[in-house]
């Protein structure tokens, strides 16, 4: 992987993103996933404490802007902190901005328990210039929850931009930490990152690859270390998927093809979204296709 190396210095931030935190069961795993995802927020806060150093969280921490009690209740006992986040699509009532009063997100807010950042949420497209984002040792960091994708497009017709798109767009940022996109990646321009740590968990089937992971940054040398998460292997089941694939419906059988080779907690969301652009769909009606969703 481009840009790393394993460093003797202190690492100057913990990079993640997209956690999802659930309290109930996502039907392709068959281990007991509550465990396994406070595990891995347990091996960061970990981590955090080892390191001395803040967690820099790029969206999406929990799978419903309306975490149950007990979610919240064991986020605050457990969290690392300091934890820098940014509101993430699932993080918000019907997409809609105006509602982060309404959050869990709010309720760890007003606990000072998380601290939010500005003006690089989901549906925001930051200015660049503002006083708000961050800077560590010199090195600027734009923290931004958005769909960006590096090389194969993720599904045709997807018209978000590419990570070199946005390391082309905001020149004065040393590291753009972006979350949405499930999948690891990095991209790396004239020494300056892009980082995408995809999903904490392994929530659908076509995840059973997928190596949890964060990354520690180190701003000296602007080089980041890929961490592993434990997980266990073979949690991740299809069989939901094939059991659905016995039933005798052609157009069924083709749109569970179409789920098995796309990322079925992402496309679904995409495809509403194509479809609104498209349509020009209008705010309210989105607000309430997305309230609906929620449901
Ligand atoms: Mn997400």
């Amino acid at each position: 992987m481009k840009r790393t190396k394993k460093s003797n210095h202190k690492p100057t931030a913990i990079l993640s993103g997209d956690w999802h935190l659930r309290e109930d069961q996502p039907v392709c795993r068959t281990d007991d996933y509550w465990t396994a995802q406070w595990d891995k927020v347990a091996f960061i806060a970990e981590m955090q404490r080892k390191y001395d150093c803040p967690v820099l969280h790029s969206g999406d921490l929990f799978h419903h802007w309306k975490p149950s009690p007990y979610s919240l209740t064991t986020a605050i006992e457990h969290f690392p902190y300091p934890l820098h986040i940014v509101y993430g699509n699932h993080d918000l009532p019907q997409h809609n901005l105006d509602l982060t009063y309404k959050c869990g997100i709010r309720t760890l807010e007003a606990a000072e328990r998380v601290s939010v950042l500005h003006e690089t949420h989901w549906g925001e497209v930051p200015e660049g210039g503002s006083i708000f984002f961050p800077t560590y040792n010199s090195s600027r960091v734009l923290i931004w929850h958005v769909m960006t994708w590096t090389g194969e497009r993720p599904w045709p017709g997807c018209q978000d931009p590419t990570a070199e798109e946005i390391l082309d767009r905001y020149p004065q940022f040393d590291l753009i930490l972006t979350g949405h996109n499930h999948k690891t990646f990095i991209v790396e321009q004239d020494g300056r990152l892009l980082i995408n740590p995809g999903s904490m968990m392994r929530m659908a089937a076509d995840q059973e690859n997928h190596e949890p992971c964060v990354f520690l940054w180190y701003a000296e040398t602007n080089e980041v270390e890929r961490v592993v998460l434990p997980h266990e292997k073979g949690v991740v089941s299809r069989d939901h998927i094939e059991a659905r694939d016995d039933q005798d419906d052609s157009r069924y059988q083709a749109f569970i093809k179409g789920l098995q080779e796309d990322a079925p907690q992402i496309s679904f969301r995409a495809n509403l979204e194509e479809f609104f652009r498209q349509q020009s769909t209008g705010k309210k009606v989105k607000e309430m296709v997305w309230g609906s969703v929620e449901e």
